[in-house]
């Protein structure tokens, strides 16, 4: 059984955060980091405290999907209170901090796909699910959650292999999850603060969408839409142009590639 206390104390010792990551609440096993985060979100909570698990028993996605979170995964979740007005902006901040603690950590080159996965070779490594609570004009809490697939063998697990990869099976070899979660609670806080001082961070975030210029199908419930990704906006939708020349912005949907 891995040691709370000394997981817990080496993430916080690779932090040089100013709040995010500074309460951390590390379980060995939990349901979802969604519903602890909730829970601890409900009460009188300092922002950027964050809930890690090592393996989820319950796991979510979003639209009531499942998220497959073995021993061997990173799932946390990040509790923050924004504005609402840039409540759209926390997924392109969490999957750019994703990308930034790949790259520093593991090596490896991730990109984006519109509008909360990261994929590396076109595999899925790491899905993102924000919720939040908004009364008004004020937001109680936003919660983060990320799932990365760390040290996972992805063959193990029928329902996700063909789509899913792993760190260890690009790189060959384990990468540590406290060195994972550390840069990225780094590098979450200071896209956080970059966004909340009106840098334009979703120019980064495209830059490693590979969504762009490829012909999709977007699907939001009954509601589907084709056509080329343009771009995205600043908010983090997403430009498409229709076969017919006209333009659709999309705030969300399920993306399936048609051809590139
Ligand atoms: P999503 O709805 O975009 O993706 C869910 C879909 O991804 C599933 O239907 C399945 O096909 C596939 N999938 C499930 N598990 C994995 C996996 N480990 N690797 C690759 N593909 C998978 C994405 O939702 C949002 C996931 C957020 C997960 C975090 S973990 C910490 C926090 N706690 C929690 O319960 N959820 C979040």
């Amino acid at each position: 059984m891995p040691n709370r206390q000394n997981i817990a104390t080496s993430i916080q010792s690779r932090l040089n955060t100013k709040f995010v990551g500074r309460q951390l609440h590390y379980y060995p096993s939990l349901t979802s980091t969604m519903e602890a985060a909730k829970k601890v979100a409900g009460e009188e909570v300092v922002e950027g405290t964050v809930v890690i698990a090592d393996e989820q028993t319950s796991g979510r996605g979003r639209l009531g999907r499942a998220w497959l979170s073995p021993k061997g995964s990173l799932a946390m979740s990040i509790i923050l209170k924004p504005s609402v007005s840039s409540l759209p902006q926390l997924v392109m901040i969490a999957s750019l901090a994703v990308v930034r603690a790949i790259r520093k950590v593991a090596g490896l080159e991730a990109q984006i796909k519109w509008p909360n996965d990261v994929l590396i070779k076109e595999k899925k490594v790491c899905g993102i699910l924000i919720e939040s609570e908004v009364k008004g004009d004020r937001v109680n809490f936003a919660i983060i959650g990320i799932g990365v697939n760390v040290n996972i063998d992805p063959s193990a697990f029928a329902e996700i292999s063909p789509l899913a990869t792993s760190l260890s099976h690009e790189l060959g070899k384990e990468v540590s999850k406290a060195e994972l979660a550390g840069a990225l609670l780094c590098e979450l806080e200071r896209l956080y603060l970059e966004a909340q001082a009106g840098a334009p961070i979703h120019r980064e975030w495209q830059a490693h969408m590979e969504t762009l210029g490829r012909w999709i199908q977007v699907r939001a419930g009954e509601s589907v839409e084709r056509g080329k990704a343009e771009t995205v906006t600043e908010h983090g939708n997403l430009i498409l142009r229709r076969a017919d020349g006209s333009l659709a912005e999309i705030i969300v949907g399920d993306v399936t590639v048609i051809k590139d």
